[in-house]
């Protein structure tokens, strides 16, 4: 990828951007208006909020900051600005019409498409490599994942499918259960000459030492995370931050998100359906506080942030950090359940291909995996294009999450991609593993 011809440039950003519009639609064309206007949890947004906030802010950057056209409709701006707005508030705003939000989203990527054909994808920083349309890409995969888990949490009969993931080849049990990542220092982040559409707070590379640590070589699954419920860890405060004690005490949390007690067994619910909980999936929609106290409960640790992306990007025979645990090639769907493919994480063990060199797995899609790590910038880090998509939100209030789920496009995942959340947060596609210690 690096160092591409203008032409080749011009397609990759132009299928980006066509392959995320196709995902956005086939979010949307599936419910009816009153369904895209209503709010199915007050922690998201309606989906005809984001329906018309993606084309706001291709608008923005790739028309106007990019192309230098007039702006196409600047009184909306205001409504689709997520600071300006809190999510539980956006249903009562004067929002456009699913259809007038189609209709803009055309005719803003009409002319879009115009920009990309006559722009000169080098000599500014927001075109160098055709970063601004890599972004938007980015923003608008990133948007439809939001609204993929605003369909998770929507009642109702399921009205979306996919093919099951594949299942492990080897399967989990014949892995080991851990792996030994060797201590010392290694590359952390990157460059846009290595990774020209990372976001600024992938960047700078920076060299990171770690100690000798020893980490999962899958994600936690169901069926262990079953073991920890059963053995009371929800009733116990030994195992919880304070916080996450008092969280869980005040809704009344006793398991993850969708999942319910039917006599003996554990259901969930999963995109409208209700099945058994899977014992050799991982686990998904559990809090920060949750993957923390079960790691505690297990004798063991969230991995720091540094030693997730060593784990996933170190060769120890090179010595270098690559893009991805296999390598530096673009995903394909033998390395990783990444974009929708799937409606749910493969078991634990799949995706031999994607395994990294010293054995890991999984570490790219499936569940987004929480870290121990506050959100912090990098040594050197400096905001672009704009201090709100990362800047604003530094500091200790957001953990950090790594590796994507398989609601994630690959445009917008690779081993330095960065993800953050408030740690009370379950909706998302998040699940953990655990490392610990060597020696
Ligand atoms: C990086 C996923 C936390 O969805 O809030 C979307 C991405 N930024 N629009 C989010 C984002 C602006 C962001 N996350
Ligand atoms: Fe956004």
């Amino acid at each position: 990828s690096p160092v591409a011809e203008p032409e080749a440039l011009r397609r990759r950003a132009y299928d980006a951007l066509a392959a995320a519009r196709e995902r956005t639609a086939r979010l949307t064309d599936c419910v009816d208006d009153g369904e895209l206007a209503a709010q199915h949890s007050p922690l998201m947004s309606p989906l005809v909020w984001d329906l018309a906030h993606i084309p706001n802010q291709e608008e923005q950057w790739l028309l106007r900051a990019v192309g230098g056209r007039a702006a196409l409709r600047p009184e909306i701006d205001p409504l689709y600005d997520a600071f300006r707005h809190p999510r539980a508030s956006r249903p009562s705003l004067p929002l456009l019409a699913p259809r007038e939000a189609r209709a803009y989203g055309a005719e803003v990527r009409d002319r879009v498409l115009d920009v990309l054909a006559a722009a000169r994808l080098e000599g500014d920083p927001l075109l160098d490599a055709a970063f601004a349309f890599g972004m938007v890409a980015q923003h608008e995969q990133q948007h439809d994942e939001t609204m993929l888990i605003t369909h998770q949490l929507r009642r109702g009969p399921a009205v979306l499918t996919a093919p099951e993931p594949p299942r492990p080849t080897d399967g989990a049990a014949c892995l080991p259960a851990e792996v030994l990542v060797p201590g010392g220092p290694f590359t952390m982040g990157t460059s846009h000459d290595e990774e020209p559409w990372a976001l600024d707070n992938e960047r700078p590379a920076h060299v990171r030492v770690v100690p000798d640590f020893l980490i999962d070589t899958v994600p936690v699954t169901c069926g262990a995370y079953r073991e920890f419920v059963d053995d009371g860890g929800y009733r116990d405060p030994r195992w919880w931050a304070p916080e996450g004690w008092e969280q869980i005490r005040r809704h009344d949390i006793g398991a993850p998100l969708f999942w319910r007690r039917d006599g003996g067994r554990w259901l969930r619910r999963r995109f409208g359906v209700v099945e058994a909980v899977p014992d050799d999936e991982p686990v998904v929609h559990v809090s920060w506080y949750e993957a923390d106290a079960y790691a505690r409960w297990a004798g063991r640790r969230l991995p720091t942030e540094a030693e997730w992306e060593k784990a996933a990007r170190y060769d120890p025979v090179s010595g270098r950090s690559r893009r991805y645990p296999w390598g530096d090639a673009e995903p394909t769907p033998d390395h990783a359940n990444l974009g929708q493919r799937h409606l749910r994480p493969a078991p634990a063990g799949a995706y031999p291909a994607g395994a990294s060199p010293l054995g890991v797995r999984q570490l790219i899609g499936d569940v987004w995996e929480w870290t121990g790590s506050d959100f912090l910038p990098y040594p050197g880090f400096v905001a672009f294009p704009y201090r709100e998509y990362s800047e604003v939100f530094f500091g200790p209030a957001h953990k950090v999450l790594r590796g994507g789920s398989f609601a994630v496009a690959p445009v917008a995942c690779r081993g330095t991609f960065r993800n953050w959340d408030l740690p009370v947060r379950r909706q998302i596609f998040a699940g953990f593993r655990t490392a610990r210690d060597a020696g």
